[in-house]
């Protein structure tokens, strides 16, 4: 066991050692004779998904959903990621996409400003394994990589963060996974929209905003069928995920929609056994149907039946919340023997099921972490009495004078002229961004407005509350929030007004005890409230353990370009600053800076895990 159980007794040796580090983690020249452990071309290319006419979109590797790619906890890893791109800039993104960037004025405004759509590539959720620049926010932490060239990315897994990432079918194996199963199989989830994103975004952005458009419908394992957001029906064929009769299989559902949530069931197989959310595994939770989020991830048990009735049942999948409704299939195909039929298969002729309406409450106050110590979290759910302060992200919808939408974050909203490199660069710069002020913040429920960021010091426990209010015509939405630089301990949500007391005695007298999570929801409830009114929260727990800049931001793409993120601070100078501290940094204080490769100049990345706290884990390098 590498990883420390807990993180409390080992935070003072953390600090120690990060503050000490000068030195250690040392640049590397990745010349001919290195070998990157995954490598990935990302090009844009004209592509037909589903009903939706040919566009461009961006690919990996040729395909979309990309290739999959699987590691192992312990393992230290080097992803080689071309941008093949001629004419865009591209960042893994914190968000969902390899991310081309057309028009960014400014790498802060450009994180509203542009460039997703087309959902994949990030190492999301996999926060504490990245090393400080190879999270993908090119706000908060990077520069993106320029055209025609390469970044290494270096990712560390730690023991106990087996799971489901992103990346489309971005996993971490164990050793031992707690539960016994067969196989397992994606369901990766996607939306399509009839336009590029170069189309889209301007429309988000256009004053008077003017994207009405829905998402066409939903696709999975990038294929799809069923009933379109104009009512018409799309007769295309769909994906198959073949299994065995009388086996156990692990399905691992990953919310990579940018717009659409999800409601999925499948044919005559009712008990869907929830064993993991957001890389956190749980006790076994049965459901018959299940909801995903953009950005959530799931794994759920499913057992096949030993003597199917027929050879294939239908996955059914609806859009809920934003749009008119969709409804999309995938087929789960028995592979009996030697006349088994692999297809292709087409949409039914009408829905085999009848899914819920939202529930409000998915898998809230029920679900609890694997009481198994081994595969349990590294730090202890911290109690209300533990907690040192609340912050509170404040959100609000306003229409602008010339009918723009924008959302302000605890009634502040991004200054773009304010910083004009990543927040990270700028902060080792010193050149105008100074360090966050808790004062400040202090005095606007956590975020301090001149900086527009959020401070916290290492070693504080924080209550997070994510608020809703009613819009500038009263109207609320539902939003997938996402946390990056660690998971937080998830608190549930509700309607009203969050109220600590009311929740501890819900917990109390729930099935559920907090789990883990990355990503979770505010509701729209009643989806009308008073203008500015609170309506909505969900709450978090969090011990301030990782020095870094990270993004906390809602996961829906066209709420991101309307500026609901938020970017924080966790540690100070000498916790953040010396993690890479000079000269090692320098190359990528740059934008195209020594760390990027290209044809002729080899990269020059910092290896920093090596010499990190986590440990060597696996080859320390990547082979
Ligand atoms: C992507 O393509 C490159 C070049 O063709 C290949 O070397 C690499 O293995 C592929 N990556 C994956 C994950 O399949
Ligand atoms: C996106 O679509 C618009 C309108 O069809 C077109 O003018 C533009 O060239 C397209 N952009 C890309 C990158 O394909
Ligand atoms: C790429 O980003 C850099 C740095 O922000 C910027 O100067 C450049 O104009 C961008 N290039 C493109 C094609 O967007
Ligand atoms: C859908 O297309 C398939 C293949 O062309 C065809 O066999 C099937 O009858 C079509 N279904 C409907 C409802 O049109
Ligand atoms: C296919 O095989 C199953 C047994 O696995 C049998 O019951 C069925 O009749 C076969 N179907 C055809 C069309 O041959
Ligand atoms: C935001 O502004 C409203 C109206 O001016 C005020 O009532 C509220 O307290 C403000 N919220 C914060 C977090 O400052
Ligand atoms: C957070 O919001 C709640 C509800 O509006 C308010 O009572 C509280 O004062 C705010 N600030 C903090 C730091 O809790
Ligand atoms: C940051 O905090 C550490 C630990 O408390 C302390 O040793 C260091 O002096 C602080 N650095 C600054 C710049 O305040
Ligand atoms: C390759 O990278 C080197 C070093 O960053 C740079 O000087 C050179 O211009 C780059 N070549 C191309 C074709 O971009
Ligand atoms: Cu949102």
């Amino acid at each position: 066991m590498l990883f420390p159980k807990s993180f409390l007794p080992l935070l003072p040796v953390f600090i120690a050692s990060l503050v000490g580090v000068v030195n250690a983690a040392g640049v590397v020249t990745h010349d001919e004779n290195f070998i990157p452990d995954a490598i990935l071309h990302i090009t844009e290319g004209q592509q037909k998904q589903s009903c939706v006419p040919t566009k461009n979109i961006i690919l990996v590797n040729g395909t979309s959903p990309g290739p999959e790619l699987k590691f192992k906890e312990g393992e230290t890893v080097w992803i080689r990621v071309f941008n093949d791109i001629p004419d865009q800039n591209l960042t893994m993104v914190s968000s969902l996409s390899p991310r081309p960037c057309a028009n960014c004025p400014s790498p802060l405004y450009e994180f509203p400003h542009t460039c997703f759509f087309e959902s994949e590539n990030h190492w999301h959720g996999l926060t504490m394994a990245t090393a400080p620049f190879s999270d993908g926010t090119p706000q908060a932490a990077q520069w993106p990589v320029p055209p025609n060239h390469y970044f290494d990315y270096q990712l560390h897994v730690p023991i106990g963060m087996a799971g489901t990432y992103f990346y489309h079918s971005h996993i971490i194996e164990t050793g031992r996974p707690p539960y016994a199963y067969d196989g397992e199989r994606f369901l990766f989830l996607q939306d399509n929209f009839p336009d590029n994103d170069t189309v889209i975004e301007h429309a988000l952005l256009a004053q008077p905003m003017a994207y009405e458009k829905a998402q066409t419908m939903i696709l999975v394992n990038g294929k799809g069928g069923g009933l379109t957001s104009e009512g018409t029906v799309c007769n295309e064929s769909l994906s198959v995920i073949n299994v065995q009769p009388g086996k156990t299989y692990r399905m691992r559902l990953i919310g990579g929609t940018s717009l659409a949530f999800v409601s999925l069931a499948i044919e005559d197989h009712k008990n869907l056994q929830v064993i993991e959310a957001d890389a956190s595994y749980t006790d076994i939770h049965s459901t018959e149907f299940m909801q995903v989020a953009p950005g959530q991830r799931y794994s759920f048990l499913l057992e096949t039946q030993s003597h199917p009735a027929k050879q294939q049942y239908f996955i059914q999948l609806e859009t809920r919340d934003f749009g008119p409704p969709t409804r999309s299939y995938a087929v789960l195909n028995y592979v009996n023997g030697y006349n088994s039929s692999t297809g292709p298969f087409y949409p039914p002729a009408t829905p085999p099921l009848t899914l819920p309406p939202t529930d409000t409450y998915f898998l809230d106050y029920v679900l609890c972490p694997l009481s198994h110590p081994e595969y349990s979290a590294t730090d202890v759910f911290p109690t209300a009495e533990e907690v040192t302060r609340r912050v509170n992200i404040t959100f609000h919808l306003d229409i602008t004078g010339n009918g723009g939408l924008v959302y302000l974050i605890n009634n502040y909203t991004w200054n773009e002229g304010l910083v004009q490199q990543p927040y990270l660069v700028s902060l080792y710069e010193n050149n105008g961004l100074e360090w966050p002020s808790m004062e400040r913040a202090l005095q606007n429920d956590g975020l301090d407005p001149v900086i527009y960021a959020f401070p916290a010091a290492i070693g504080e426990v924080l209550e997070i509350v994510v608020q809703g209010t009613g819009s500038a015509n009263g109207g609320m939405e539902s939003h997938p929030w996402h946390a990056h630089g660690a998971h937080y301990w998830d608190l549930g949500g509700g309607d009203g007004v969050y109220n600590q007391a009311e929740n501890e005695a819900k917990w109390a007298y729930s099935t559920g005890k907090p789990v883990k999570r990355d990503t979770t929801m505010i509701y729209s409830f009643q989806g009308q409230t008073g203008i500015g009114q609170l309506m909505g929260w969900r709450a978090w727990r969090l011990r301030i353990t990782e020095p870094g800049v990270w993004m906390i931001h809602c996961h829906l793409l066209p709420h991101m370009v309307w500026g609901m993120q938020t970017a924080w601070v966790m540690g100070n100078s000498t916790e953040v600053l010396g993690r890479v501290p000079r000269p090692e940094v320098e190359g990528y204080l740059t934008y195209g800076g020594s760390v990027v490769g290209n044809a002729t100049h080899p990269a020059q990345p910092v290896d920093y895990f090596p010499y990190s706290v986590w440990g060597t884990g696996g080859a320390g390098g990547g082979q």
